[in-house]
């Protein structure tokens, strides 16, 4: 009989590429899916007509929905992707955040420890929980598993909550419970409002406008927030890999899932202007007061060699083919 996954937040863009992934595994998926007034598969369209997925209609933050979902499908794994996931939105809405990220993840922690602790269970954890926090070795900059979680805003708050709660439940009932503390992943599907989507797809936009022999004055400009932040970058499909990597090991445990690389925002906006044949981006991009934050990251640097020990996991997309394939998907989008 093949495994049967469970997938909170499968309409995400982490949430596609796992399906993807499970499914060419041989699982069955179920996943879970809000009712919204307008569609929100459209990353999941591609799939849905396989006989091996089901979707089912429910909320991470009501008990009840997510009990019924459980008992109903009785899976052998669930992986919970389900979050508000955005940073800056997150200190607008923290309650919301807090009810979504970490309230949910303790519901399905609940309902596991009551009615299903033969279920392996996944959390998404976050380098935001690193907050400004990092670990200094050897003239070497970066975080690892050890570092000390210091979160700057009410996501990685709740992260850093659901993180702990994971572990708690680990150690005090025996669950396999394990959470992967990934960086920042991105892809052709990443959400429109991260600042990889919003600049590959402004890239698309002047691409256009100069192909249609428009001028430099007339060019859209791209408004963003801070871009001396700095992220290590990974494609998402590399990073699903490793969740499930991470769910097949004996022993539940925590792992940092990165690229080792950093770049800054400003890097970014130099790789792409570049592939589009713009050395000099400073025409084109305005910071705009909007975009900035109350509280920032500034440097996030994973070490991600105990998953590489542990589960040989190693990212296959390097930064520059990252923002390639971006771009490329946005171009062709338009
Ligand atoms: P995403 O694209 O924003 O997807 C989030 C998913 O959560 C969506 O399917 C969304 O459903 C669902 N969701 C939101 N509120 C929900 C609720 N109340 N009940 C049930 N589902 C709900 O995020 P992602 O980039 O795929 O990330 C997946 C997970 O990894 C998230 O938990 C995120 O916080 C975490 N993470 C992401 C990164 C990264 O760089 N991408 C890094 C570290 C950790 P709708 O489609 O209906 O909105
Ligand atoms: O910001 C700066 C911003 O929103 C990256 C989520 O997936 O990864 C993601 O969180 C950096 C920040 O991602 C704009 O201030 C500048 O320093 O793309 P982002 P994030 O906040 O790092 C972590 C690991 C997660 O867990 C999250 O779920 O870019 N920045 N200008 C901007 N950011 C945005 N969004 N928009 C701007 O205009």
């Amino acid at each position: 009989m093949s495994k049967k996954a469970l997938l909170f937040g499968i309409t995400g863009q982490d949430g596609s590429y796992l399906s993807e992934l499970l499914l060419d595994e041989g699982y069955r998926v179920v996943g879970v899916t809000r009712r919204v007034s307008t569609g929100n598969t459209s990353r999941i369209s591609h799939i849905m007509d396989d006989p091996s997925l089901t979707l089912v209609e429910g909320d991470i933050t009501d008990y009840s929905s997510v009990l019924r979902i459980v008992e109903e499908s009785n899976p052998d794994e669930i992986y919970n992707l389900a979050a508000m996931s955005h940073v800056g939105t997150s200190f607008n809405q923290p309650i919301l955040s807090i009810d979504v990220t970490c309230t949910g993840c303790l519901n399905i922690l609940e309902v596991l420890r009551e009615h299903s602790p033969h279920t392996r269970f996944y959390q998404a954890s976050s380098s935001e929980m690193f907050g400004d926090a990092i670990t200094e070795r050897d003239g070497e900059l970066f975080q690892d598993e050890n570092t000390l979680l210091n979160p700057q805003s009410p996501y990685a708050i709740a992260k850093l909550a659901a993180h702990h709660a994971t572990r708690l439940y680990r150690q005090s009932y025996g669950l396999h419970a394990s959470c992967g503390i990934l960086f920042n992943h991105e892809s052709e599907r990443r959400g429109g409002r991260f600042v990889t989507k919003k600049i590959t797809k402004y890239i698309a936009r002047l691409n256009k406008h100069f192909s249609e022999n428009a001028d430099r004055e007339s060019a859209p400009k791209l408004h963003l927030g801070n871009l001396d932040a700095k992220r290590d970058w990974g494609h998402a499909e590399d990073y699903v890999r490793a969740m499930w990597l991470i769910t097949q090991q004996d022993e539940p445990d925590d792992y940092v899932i990165a690229t080792g690389e950093t770049h800054s925002v400003r890097d970014f906006l130099v790789e792409a202007f570049d592939q589009i044949g713009i050395q000099d981006y400073s025409d084109f991009v305005v910071q705009d007061p909007r975009f900035m934050r109350p509280s920032e990251v500034p440097y996030l640097r994973g070490n991600p060699d105990k998953a590489k020990r542990v589960l040989g996991w190693e990212p296959k997309v390097s930064f520059a083919q990252l923002v390639s394939r971006m771009i490329d998907y946005d171009i062709s989008a338009l």
